[in-house]
């Protein structure tokens, strides 16, 4: 074949992405409550090892980007859109100003903030840190990531506690650093308290993200389950406005079942805010676009939240890859990404109301009928009931892969 010229590229891409079919309307997006951070937008590919492959992108164009997709909310860490130093002085309002215009012109709402507390010099030592300087700054940060939230619109405010830990054991003392983490998060409520008085407004939810590791080596809250021990540890003073946001690949990365860890999240109340993504159990944080590497696994997810209703955010928090172009993060990676997760998400639908999977449910909760003193006869009543497992698994299968509508291959 002859080298495609460069000029001709965005064509055959387009095409190509016309050609696999299945796309679905901005419209039909907009009614999922999708959530595109800024961050996974303007994400330039760079890493430890990696140098950027695409160039900077700010705000502007990150909501227009996806008002044209039918994303219809919008997420940022207080530092993707306003420079450190401008936190706090009247630049800030200016560039809310700003990000407010932007939103309403491409009819976005902004519904979720969160504040960088892991990339900046000062949180070396985490933002919980001895020095009772970094830990004052650390929860002004919060409270103005607050009251941000309620000036541009926001439900949610989430916390990323990635540098909460360290990478040589022994030089924190782990119950003291727990305790200041608490802090900060009593902090932050109490300004989202006079926040929303002051506005009008409800609360924010406030939802903890646990990472098992990176960027410490050793994290204090490393898992969802950590998370929600903490919040009932009797350290926050408003423990019920305080949930989870887990992430569909940081539990995967300590080798979770990720929907029995979601299940146990549910079971207390606290799954507010759902971050998705897919990769590698085990591995590090790739943040691969949602359902490229597990449908199966997330299709079993989906089934579970639309079993209990699950009505927060699904927040596309992962990073375009680094071949991926500047006009491919909106033209290919964002739009195929929605896409996928709605047809997982009505795929769930097709689980709840298949007939089969109903059947076999309805029949192993109706057990075999033996004697609940007898177990060998337990073990004979349920003997052939017991197949239903694989054969709902089968059928997940076929729901997956559309053969339960009958696609099949000949041979
Ligand atoms: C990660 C984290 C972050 C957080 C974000 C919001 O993988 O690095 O998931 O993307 O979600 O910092 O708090
Ligand atoms: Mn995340
Ligand atoms: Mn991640």
């Amino acid at each position: 074949m002859k080298p495609i010229p460069a000029a001709k590229q965005p064509a055959l891409v387009s095409r190509l992405i016309k050609a696999c079919g299945g796309a679905y309307s901005p419209k039909q997006r907009r009614k999922y409550f999708l959530t595109g951070p800024q961050w996974a937008a303007a994400y330039e590919g760079h890493a430890l090892f990696h140098a950027p492959t695409r160039s900077p992108i700010g705000y502007e164009d990150v909501i227009r980007e996806y008002s044209k997709i039918g994303i219809g909310h919008w997420a940022t860490h207080d530092t993707d859109v306003y420079p450190a130093d401008a936190l706090g002085t009247d630049r800030q309002d200016e560039i809310t100003a700003g990000i407010k215009k932007a939103l309403k012109k491409h009819g976005l709402q902004c519904s979720m903030v969160t504040t960088e507390t892991f990339h900046h010099a000062v949180f070396a030592a985490s933002p919980a840190a001895e020095a009772p300087e970094v830990r004052e700054y650390a929860r002004w940060r919060l409270a103005n990531t607050v009251r941000i939230g309620h000036e541009l619109g926001a439900q949610y405010c989430v916390y990323w506690p990635g540098s909460l830990g360290y990478q040589v054991q022994g030089a924190v003392e782990e119950t003291n650093t727990l305790k200041w983490f608490a802090e900060g998060l009593n902090a932050a409520c109490e300004a989202d308290i006079a926040a929303a008085k002051e506005k009008g407004r409800p609360t924010l939810k406030h939802c903890l993200e646990a990472k098992p590791f990176e960027p410490a080596a050793q994290i204090l809250l490393p898992t969802s389950d950590a998370m929600i021990a903490f919040i009932s540890s009797g350290l926050l003073k408003h423990p019920d406005m305080v949930g989870l946001n887990p992430e569909y690949l940081h539990e995967l990365m300590w080798g979770a079942a990720v929907r029995a860890a979601l299940a146990r999240v549910l079971l207390c109340g606290k799954l507010f805010h759902f971050d998705i993504n897919d990769g590698y159990p085990l591995k590090h944080d790739v943040d691969i676009g949602v359902g490229l590497v597990n449908p199966l696994d997330w299709l079993n997810v989906l089934v579970l939240l639309r079993n209990h209703n699950y009505e927060g955010p699904f927040n596309l928090d992962y990073k375009p890859p680094r071949t991926t172009s500047n006009w491919g993060v909106f033209a290919v990676s964002f739009p195929t990404a929605v896409d996928r997760f709605i047809t997982l998400w009505e795929m769930a639908g097709e689980v709840a109301s298949d007939p089969v999977i109903s059947q076999a449910y309805d029949a192993l909760r109706a057990g075999g009928g033996g004697d609940p003193r007898d177990p060998k006869s337990i073990v004979e009543a349920n003997r052939e009931l017991l197949n239903l497992h694989e054969l709902i698994g089968h059928r997940l299968f076929q729901i997956l892969v559309g053969a339960h509508r009958g696609r099949t291959y000949s041979v």
